[in-house]
């Protein structure tokens, strides 16, 4: 089954319910990032935060589990250097996966043309105080999401150019 995306219908980069797992599904925050030639690198925080670094200011997350929160000011790496940083060939998009099998796909032109509320990221740290774990260590951040947190991907694992 295809929707009007030409995705599957079982994507699992596009959840179609609200789970807001309060569990982090490991330890450890280090990332996996799958190249279009096959390579694979393994970018610990040490890595993360030694890649050009992004504020981004006024971010919502409305949880399914405890309402809305915010406004936050994530720092991170944004999604769009951390992949010009490792490849200069062809790509059209993204898929970001957590460990406990949540996910999410971001188009380049999402991160070529960012949304006025700012671009995407990876964040390892909220307002000033490293991410913990539990609060999602490495997160997706996409800041034009402000009524729904589907795409807040906590804890990320697996960062897959297409
Ligand atoms: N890895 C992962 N990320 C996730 C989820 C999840 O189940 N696993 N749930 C999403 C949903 S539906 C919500 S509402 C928020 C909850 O975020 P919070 O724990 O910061 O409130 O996380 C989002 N990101
Ligand atoms: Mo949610």
């Amino acid at each position: 089954m295809h929707d009007d995306t030409g995705l599957p219908a079982h994507d699992p980069l596009r959840p179609h319910s609200h789970e807001p797992n309060p569990e982090p599904p490991t330890a450890v925050p280090d990332v996996t990032l799958e190249l279009p030639n096959g390579r694979v690198l393994t970018l610990d925080l040490p890595t993360l935060h030694n890649l050009p670094a992004v504020t981004v200011e006024n971010c919502i997350i409305v949880s399914t589990g405890h309402g809305a929160s915010g406004p936050f000011a994530f720092r991170g790496v944004s999604l769009l250097a951390l992949v010009q940083a490792y490849w200069s060939g062809a790509w059209r998009q993204v898929a970001v996966h957590s460990a406990d099998g949540f996910g999410n796909r971001v188009l380049r032109a999402e991160l070529e043309q960012p949304d006025p509320a700012g671009p995407i990221l990876l964040a390892y740290a909220c307002d000033g105080v490293p991410l913990t774990r539990p609060q999602g260590l490495v997160r997706l951040i996409v800041p034009s999401e402000r009524d729904d947190a589907l795409r807040q991907v906590k804890w990320v694992a697996r960062v897959v150019v297409l």
